[in-house]
């Protein structure tokens, strides 16, 4: 019998009869490993001492326990990286944050996407594709959720004014920067260093475009937007993580069309929406804020953007598996690939 297979039954005695943690082995001197990317069964992770890259595995005694991009575990076993040598993961440390989705709003299988990072980077293209606001708010509730900072990135200046969208967003004290293929980082640099960022967007908004031009040599594969249809190729496939030149951690993730927010209290979806927060307020006790709640101030309410009401109704609409208006399916469609 293999060291793995005993391990494995110690770790899982049949009955239980003195506290779990005096059956467990420590795993205090077992290498701290970063999870970079994972592909299949396969872990890759990061392990500051000696700046190594360890390939492992999970440990069955994990059981269903996800391990996820971002993920800071325990490693046993083989952890010295080198060639051909496998690690296992035996614990996944408590994450400080958890970015997930589920497949759509009226599915409440939880999809963990990201673990321990602090920035979400909301990578939206002036043009080709065209930019939703929609998918942007839902980020944004995605964001808040998750007790992380957005921010929102435009890319492709160059074919269009980012300012539309900018005003739409910098009232809500949302940061954001503008970029262009080629053109002056610095300004994204500065909101990166020293955080962990993960950049999320639909396919082909620019996202490994954005990451080659931060980290010179990542050569992440970039794809084209077909011109008809307007959609990205869905190039990257994993997410990666990858060290910032001046410190930080980067986080290029596959494009997606939808972004289900079926795990997220309706409560919290307001926080989103800072704007709309406040003259809810004068609702009555316990609005639902749906178009048809009883004197909802959200309906009269002076100096509020129609369109910012219409686009948190259709957040909480999807969330109550009620039908959507057209604009909305749109952006929660599938992709068909
Ligand atoms: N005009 C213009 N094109 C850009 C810009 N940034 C990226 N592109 C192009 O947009 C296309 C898609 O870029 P990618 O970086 O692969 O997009 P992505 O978001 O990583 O896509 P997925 O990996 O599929 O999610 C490529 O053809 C890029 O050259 C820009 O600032 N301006
Ligand atoms: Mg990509
Ligand atoms: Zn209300």
């Amino acid at each position: 019998m293999s060291r793995y297979d005993e391990e494995a039954r110690y770790d899982r005695p049949k009955r239980r009869t003195r506290p779990r943690t005096k059956d467990r082995p420590s795993y205090d001197d077992a290498a701290t490993g970063f999870v970079i990317t994972r592909d299949r069964g396969r872990y890759t992770c990061w392990v500051e001492p000696g700046d190594r890259v360890v390939t492992a595995m999970k440990a069955r005694q994990l059981g269903r326990k996800g391990v996820i991009v971002g993920d800071l575990v325990k490693l046993d076993g083989d952890a010295s990286g080198s060639e051909g040598s496998l690690a296992r993961i035996v614990e996944v440390l408590p994450r400080t944050t958890l970015l997930r989705r589920s497949a759509d709003d009226d599915d409440p299988v939880e999809r963990p996407l990201v673990a321990n990072a602090d920035q979400l980077v909301i990578v939206v293209a002036v043009a080709n594709p065209e930019p939703r606001t929609g998918l942007i708010d839902r980020f944004l509730v995605a964001a808040y959720d998750a007790g992380m900072r957005p921010l929102l990135c435009l890319t492709k200046t160059d074919l269009a004014d980012p300012d539309p969208l900018l005003s739409i967003y910098r009232p809500l004290g949302v940061e954001s920067v503008a970029t262009q293929q080629g053109g002056d980082l610095s300004a994204l640099h500065e909101q990166l260093d020293n955080r962990t960022s993960v950049l999320v967007g639909h396919s082909g908004v620019g996202k490994s475009t954005l990451v080659n031009g931060l980290i010179p040599g990542a050569d992440r594969a970039i794809g084209v937007v077909n011109e008809v249809t307007g959609r990205g190729r869905h190039t990257s496939v994993t997410a990666l993580v990858l060290r910032l030149p001046d410190g930080g951690w980067i986080i290029d993730t596959p494009g997606i069309r939808s972004f289900g927010l079926a795990h997220i209290d309706p409560d919290k979806l307001i926080l989103a929406f800072p704007d709309l927060a406040e003259v809810a307020e004068d609702c009555p006790r316990g609005c639902t804020h749906t178009e048809t709640a009883p004197d909802c101030a959200l309906d009269e309410a002076e100096g509020v953007d129609r369109e910012r009401v219409a686009s948190f109704r259709r957040l909480l609409a999807s969330r109550e598996g009620r039908e959507s208006p057209p604009a909305q399916q749109e952006s929660t469609q599938q992709e068909a690939t």
